[in-house]
């Protein structure tokens, strides 16, 4: 997360927390697309505006949205990420996706995906990334052995998989089955 400071770091964490898991450890209620008033979110975490617009402005990956509803009241959300017990839907379209797309993960997951395809585990979605480099960094975050998969995103989508993209470039899709994924050869 660079350019941001430890302290501003622990607070997208805590905001990562409370907007995607577990809005409830905050007293927090997500409306169904996921977004809850700027004001009741610094009151529950206790901080000021000032301070969660240099870390939603700072974050590295646009992880959060800040935005005025018709009725004039400020919200924010996450914008991808999701468990899927928190039940958001997005309200993310339809869209065409590139004919490859990424998935970076620990090499000790490969035998598995191979056989079950990618899953969505305790999240929404499978999280696909737009390029090598990006798969390659979210695969790192779990371990150094990392393998990135190629998806057949294009054929997927023809077979009649949607496919969404997150207001900061995440693509997203439900599943992908085994046989529409291989790994990638350097
Ligand atoms: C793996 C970060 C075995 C999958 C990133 C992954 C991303 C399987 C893990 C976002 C499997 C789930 C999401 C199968 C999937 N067998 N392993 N059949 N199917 N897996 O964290 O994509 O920084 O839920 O490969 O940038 O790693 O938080 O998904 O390793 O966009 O904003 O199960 O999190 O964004 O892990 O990461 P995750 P992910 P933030």
């Amino acid at each position: 997360m660079t350019g941001l400071t430890p302290e501003q770091v622990r607070l997208s964490k805590r905001l990562s927390l409370v907007l995607r898991h577990r809005p409830e450890v905050a007293g927090l209620r997500l409306d169904a697309n996921g977004w809850v008033p700027v004001a009741d979110l610094l009151a529950a975490l206790k901080i000021v505006r000032a301070d969660l617009d240099e870390v939603v402005a700072g974050n590295d990956k646009s992880r959060f949205a800040i935005a005025a509803g018709p009725d004039g009241v400020e919200r924010i959300r996450a914008s991808q990420g999701h468990s899927r017990r928190v039940n958001v839907d997005l309200g993310l379209p339809v869209v065409e996706p590139p004919a490859t797309l990424f998935h970076g993960t620990p090499r000790a997951n490969l035998a598995s995906i191979m056989r079950d395809g990618l899953r969505p585990r305790a999240r929404d979605h499978v999280h696909l990334s737009p390029d090598v480099a990006t798969a390659l960094s979210v695969g790192r975050r779990r371990s150094a052995d990392v393998v990135v998969l190629e998806v057949a995103a294009g054929a997927m989508a023809r077979a009649g998989h949607a496919f969404h993209r997150s207001d900061n470039g995440v693509w997203l899709t439900s599943a992908v089955p085994p046989g529409l994924l291989h790994e990638r050869s350097e």
